[in-house]
């Protein structure tokens, strides 16, 4: 953990969790560093203290510098960890971006409560054939985190994977809405059970979690891109297809879909795709940050 990190958990100050899985692989170079930092100063802003995640030189590190976040952001050959390549990154010294799942872990491991991502890992399409679910998934299932997330990306199978979340028992609330997100759109046109309204009311949450003791599973509060940040849905639907179509064609599969994917949608939308992917995380960070605070203070 960094000293910043170690000081504020152990004086009860808010602390968010932020994964570099997105900076490394989600987003493109150079603008993945500066979001970065953007996001970092997002959550200071709230008067919270952000601990981004990753492993360097084969430690697991809770809290980058900025030489630290540099690397991430820059360097060559960052490897993409979810939880259960940990292991294997320490034992090998690698340098490795974490994904949700492993991020989740990390930050239950250092006693950080709150995190904020883009969107999580789900079900991918066709998985009845691929057997392509997300790590992210059971992990949550068995970690006591909150994640601040604006759903899932509409490249996922997103009524599967809103069945597994229940199937495996993680608690699903839309934030101010009763819609599930579809991360670039502020609707995935899919409904959830529960909707949360204030940072407060995640905090109660998350104290009734822990009074109801085991299984220690994670609470995903889903919170839309605002509808003037969405991507225009036409468009939306028109750029995904042909997406869908490359990645079939040129074969890719595992841990290569979620980023060629979003990287097709970003060159094939001007851009439209990336600012409102930007929009959802800063809105996330922001939100995960209050959550924190009123967690804080409880
Ligand atoms: N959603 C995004 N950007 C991302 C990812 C998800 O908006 O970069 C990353 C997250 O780190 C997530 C991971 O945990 O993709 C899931 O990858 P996989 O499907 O290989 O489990
Ligand atoms: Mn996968």
């Amino acid at each position: 953990m960094s000293e910043e990190v170690r000081e504020a958990l152990a004086s009860r100050r808010p602390v968010v969790a932020l994964e570099s899985t997105i900076i490394a692989h989600g987003l493109p170079r150079p603008r993945n560093l500066q979001v970065a930092r953007e996001l970092e100063q997002a959550v200071r802003r709230e008067g919270a203290v952000p601990a981004t995640i990753a492993v360097l030189d084969g430690r697991p590190r809770v809290g980058l510098d900025e030489e630290q976040l540099e690397r991430i952001a820059d360097a060559d050959g960052v490897r993409k960890l979810g939880h259960r390549d940990l292991p294997l990154a320490v034992a090998s010294g690698a340098i490795g971006a974490t994904t949700v799942s492993a991020t989740a872990l990390l930050a239950a491991r250092a006693g950080i409560r709150v995190f904020a991502t883009g969107g999580l890992g789900g079900v991918h399409r066709e998985w009845t054939a691929t057997q392509d679910e997300s790590a992210d998934l059971g992990l949550l299932a068995r970690t006591r985190i909150t994640v601040v997330c604006a759903g899932v990306k509409s490249i996922l199978d997103v009524p599967a994977t809103l069945q597994r979340l229940e199937t495996l028992g993680v608690a699903v609330a839309g934030y101010g809405t009763d819609r599930f997100p579809g991360f670039y759109l502020s609707d995935s046109g899919h409904p959830v059970d529960w909707t949360l309204r204030t940072p407060e009311q995640v905090a109660e949450v998350m104290r009734a979690q822990d009074a109801l003791g085991a299984p220690e599973s994670a609470l995903v509060v889903a919170n839309p891109v605002p509808e003037e940040e969405q991507l225009d849905p036409e468009l939306h639907a028109r750029v995904l297809a042909d997406a869908l179509h490359a990645c079939a064609r040129e074969g890719v599969t595992g841990q290569a879909v979620t980023p060629f994917l979003l990287d097709h949608l970003v060159r094939h939308t001007d851009g439209a795709s990336l600012n409102a992917n930007l929009a959802a995380v800063r809105g996330n960070v922001r939100l995960a940050a209050r959550v924190a605070t009123a967690w804080a203070r409880g």
